[in-house]
């Protein structure tokens, strides 16, 4: 059984029931989930859009290699909603599902990389994970959440807040 952490989120149609569904799917496709967070409230990061992200950190138990899980996510994000164009900018997205950590492994193929390799970056990704798992140590980093945390240089606001409908 492999331990995996993903940040989701999306900055269109961010209704309670999408994450629903979005844990029901989880639980079907995918495996257990073990450990979730509050919903996080962010500016969009990198890209100038009026609509904020809702962010959601989850830890799930599950049988699946790497490239299968990838291939599970972008299956759910679709069925969520997500389109996808060609274009290498961000864009506007009803649906995200990234892989944070995968047991302690890196992983670098051409379109898949574990740990995430931004994830350091940005307090939408950091403050989440903090929640759950303050002491997991990235395995390539060498450094615990809470450390990255502290260390991050983005100081966009990361709010939780209760999804309403
Ligand atoms: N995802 C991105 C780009 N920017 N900003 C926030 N606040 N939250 C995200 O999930 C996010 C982002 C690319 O996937
Ligand atoms: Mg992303
Ligand atoms: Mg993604």
């Amino acid at each position: 059984m492999h331990k995996v952490y993903f940040l989701v989120g999306g900055n269109v149609n961010n209704t309670r029931l999408k994450y629903e569904q979005l844990s029901i799917l989880f639980q079907k496709k995918i495996g257990k989930i073990t450990a979730s967070s509050q919903f996080y409230k962010s500016p969009p990061w990198g890209f100038n859009s009026p609509n904020p992200f809702i962010n959601w950190a989850v830890c799930v138990e599950t049988h699946l290699t790497p490239p299968r899980l990838m291939k599970e996510t972008q299956h759910i994000e679709r069925l969520l909603g997500r389109k996808k164009n060609k274009t290498v900018q961000y864009e506007d997205r009803s649906m995200d599902i990234d892989i944070i950590f995968y047991d302690n492994i890196s992983w670098n193929t051409e379109d898949l990389h574990i740990p995430h390799p931004k994830m350091h970056l940005r307090n939408f990704v950091l403050t989440p994970l903090f929640e759950i798992c303050p002491f997991f140590v990235h395995p390539v980093m060498k450094k615990d959440i809470t450390v990255l945390k502290k260390e991050c240089q983005d100081n966009s606001v990361v709010t939780a807040v209760a999804l309403l409908e």
